[in-house]
């Protein structure tokens, strides 16, 4: 089994820039709740007014997916979590030790305490709870197996390993995860940042090393570079691993374009899956392949995830896309003609055709008859 929460609404608006009014989450999560994710972490309540709104407003929409909300390990936020309804908590506190002798100035027994005390809490006031050992990868094992199991005996019901600056490799979170597990016996899930572009591997090999849930925002979105992009996910999943979650793959580049307009963070032509050129096929060979047969150049087709695959018109085209084209635009060239718009076509040393230009330089030789 493998879960996907969304967490667009949380780390996506922590993404330089982007900030959601309290319409476009409850649309984004009307999307993501239609595609099928299992959970969307809808905000942080304690961040502000309008984020406890946001969140409160969206746990109350009645919608498929658990509603989690983020929070400090400490009484003050996970009242305004249950103020907001959600169905889950999402407590997070760092046992690195940097932080603990820098920043937080306690022990680790006074965090093991911090812990205990806030997910007893939240346990008492009905909540499901998942405890987060901020950076994960960077603390001491033995720190966050301790931490772990103090949450877990105060009714945790979930660990989850953040690789909190993408600082993992897949060997070494898989190792720890499947470590981790043996442990403490914890369902665990995995949140990380892609800041070396390692987040969707590494996030594949928590999976399968046991992890049971993947946290992902749409387009990748999250704090610098980022955390795993949910179209990658899903699709790394279904094609690697044949899993299927019944999930409206169909969806996933009308969710990107969607969240791409709200955010205003542009999304790469080069992106996997959801980016313009994502089933753009160029190089002549490329081309009379896939004309031929699709998987020769696509993984998976275009179709499955409801888009078109294009071709590109310039220099590197050969005859197959050029007689395409203009067999659909009805006209039919004898083999002289043909040669001397090929010439034409290879000669344009920078940019590329649109099918007019090419069916308009095509008319030029038949009119030159
Ligand atoms: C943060 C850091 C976090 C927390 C993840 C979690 C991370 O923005 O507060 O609480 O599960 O990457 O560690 O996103
Ligand atoms: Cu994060």
């Amino acid at each position: 089994m493998i879960q996907i929460l969304d967490s667009t609404l949380r780390e996506g608006e922590q993404t330089p820039g982007v900030t959601f009014t309290l319409k476009e989450k409850l649309e984004i999560a009307h999307l993501l709740d239609d595609f099928g994710v299992d959970f969307i972490e809808a905000g942080h309540p304690a961040v502000s007014k309008d984020v406890r709104c946001a969140v409160k407003t969206i746990a109350n929409e009645g919608l498929n997916a658990s509603i989690l909300a983020h929070s400090r390990a400490m009484r003050s936020d996970i009242d305004m979590a249950l103020d907001c309804d959600v169905e889950w908590i999402g407590l997070f506190i760092s046992v690195l030790e940097d932080r603990l002798k820098l920043h937080f100035k306690k022990d680790l027994d006074q965090v093991c305490c911090i812990v205990e005390d806030a997910v007893q809490y939240a346990k008492d006031h009905g909540l499901k709870v998942r405890y987060t050992p901020e950076d994960t990868i960077r603390s001491h094992f033995e720190s966050v197996v301790k931490v772990s199991k103090v949450a877990l005996n105060a009714g945790a019901d979930r660990i989850s390993v953040a690789d909190t600056v993408g600082a993992a490799t897949p060997g070494r979170i898989g190792t720890l995860i499947r470590n981790l597990i043996d442990r403490t016996g914890a369902e665990v899930n995995v949140h990380c940042h892609n800041d070396i572009g390692l987040a969707l591997a590494n996030s594949l090999a928590a999976y399968e090393n046991g992890a049971i849930l993947v946290d992902v925002c749409v387009n990748g979105l999250g704090e610098r570079a980022g955390i795993t992009s949910l179209a990658e996910l899903v699709m790394a999943l279904k094609v690697h691993y044949g899993v299927d979650n019944g999930w409206k793959l169909d969806m996933l580049p009308a969710l990107s374009d969607r969240v791409e307009e709200l955010s205003g963070l542009r999304v790469a032509s080069n992106a996997p899956i959801v980016g313009e050129n994502a089933f753009a096929h160029n190089a002549g060979l490329h081309v009379s392949a896939a004309l031929l047969k699709p998987s020769f150049y696509e993984i998976f087709s275009a179709e499955t995830v409801g888009r078109t695959r294009r071709f590109e018109l310039d220099k590197l085209s050969g005859r197959d896309l050029v007689g395409d084209v203009l067999t659909r635009g009805g006209i039919s060239l004898n083999e002289c003609q043909m040669s001397d718009l090929m010439v034409r076509i290879k000669s344009r040393e920078k940019g590329n055709f649109t099918e007019e230009e090419i069916l308009g330089s095509a008319m030029g030789s038949l009119e030159g008859q």
